[in-house]
């Protein structure tokens, strides 16, 4: 069955993208109320409301909205996952990892609020996003909850956002990071949560084993697919920086794609990855895939 995409458009989608990240917004907004203890819950709101994207969310609500579910099915999850990347922002940014003083345009969560308090707002975030997936989902019985923790917890973990960060600090520095090491890191810090972001909404929207299954192959490509865009992105805006022209500015110590297979290949290799996104969506009803199908272009395409 061909893909046929129904008249909608990207200045269409951009409404799509506004409106539901309003609503995760407002959600999250809820979810983590200025309460005592000040101090934490000022440094959790710092950075879970200071802006973002807001994808893996709309992703999770996308993908609900596929299978035929209820966005109220998948609020709960889309808040959760949000939750976890913004604790893994606020652990990244910090001295011990990547020590960096600004996010999203702003001071970090440490360089505000002291390195104590970064470490225990990420954690206070990442044990209220299972909590609140837990307790929060709306009409769905309790099997797919438990499946959607389980997904959850498996992106996160040693074999999830932690594994990939632990490969990613053991390559530090290193000159022979190949392609298998730089597609394990993306895959593990990037996509795992994208994936648990998909397949989670697509579980609490009531999708069978086989839907579930096809959403996970669409993202296990959008995942990597916005690590490589990301890659392509640090070449070209460095380069636009820099006034250099692109390609000739390989040379930072990261390892990324274009580094590795020059920065034609790697867009090549986007290219095929979208595809491939893509081509997993024809099993399903064109304008209910509608959503997913922009969002992986938007993935894509997008400049930041
Ligand atoms: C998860 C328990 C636990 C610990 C954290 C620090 C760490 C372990 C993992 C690092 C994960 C990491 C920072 C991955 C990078 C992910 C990424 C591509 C971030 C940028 O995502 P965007 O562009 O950001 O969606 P916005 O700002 O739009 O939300």
């Amino acid at each position: 069955q061909q893909l046929l995409i129904p008249e909608t458009n990207f200045v269409q989608f951009d409404g799509y993208m506004t409106e539901k990240a309003k609503l995760v917004n407002t959600a999250l907004e809820e979810a983590v109320p200025l309460q005592e203890p000040l101090k934490i819950h000022e440094a959790m709101r710092y950075s879970l409301l200071g802006g973002g994207k807001r994808v893996r969310p709309v992703l999770c609500l996308a993908s609900c909205e596929l299978v035929g579910g209820l966005e109220s099915s998948a609020m709960a999850m889309a808040s959760a996952v949000e939750m976890v990347h913004t604790m893994s922002l606020i652990h990244d940014d910090l001295p011990c990892m990547d020590n960096d003083d600004l996010r999203r345009g702003k001071p970090t969560n440490h360089i505000v609020y002291g390195e104590e308090t970064a470490v225990l707002a990420g954690d206070a975030l990442l044990s209220l996003a299972f909590e609140h997936l837990a307790t929060r989902t709306i009409g769905v019985g309790p099997g797919r909850v438990v499946q959607a923790i389980s997904e959850l917890g498996s992106a996160v973990g040693s074999l999830g956002l932690v594994g990939g960060q632990i490969v990613d600090l053991c390559s530090e520095g290193k000159q022979d990071i190949d392609l298998t090491i730089l597609e394990y890191i993306h895959i593990h810090k990037t996509a795992k949560l994208l994936e648990a972001a998909v397949v989670g909404g697509a579980i609490l929207g009531g999708g069978n084993s086989n839907e579930v299954e096809r959403v996970r192959k669409y993202a296990r490509c959008i995942g990597l697919l916005f690590q490589v865009v990301d890659d392509i992105l640090d070449v070209t805006k460095s380069s636009e920086e820099l006034g250099k022209t692109a390609g000739k500015d390989l040379v930072s110590d990261k390892t990324t794609y274009p580094k590795l297979m020059g920065l034609e290949r790697a867009k090549q290799f986007a290219g095929e990855l979208l595809a491939k996104a893509v081509d997993e969506l024809a099993y399903f009803d064109a304008g209910r895939a509608a959503p997913l199908y922009h969002l992986a272009h938007y993935i894509a395409y997008r400049q930041n």
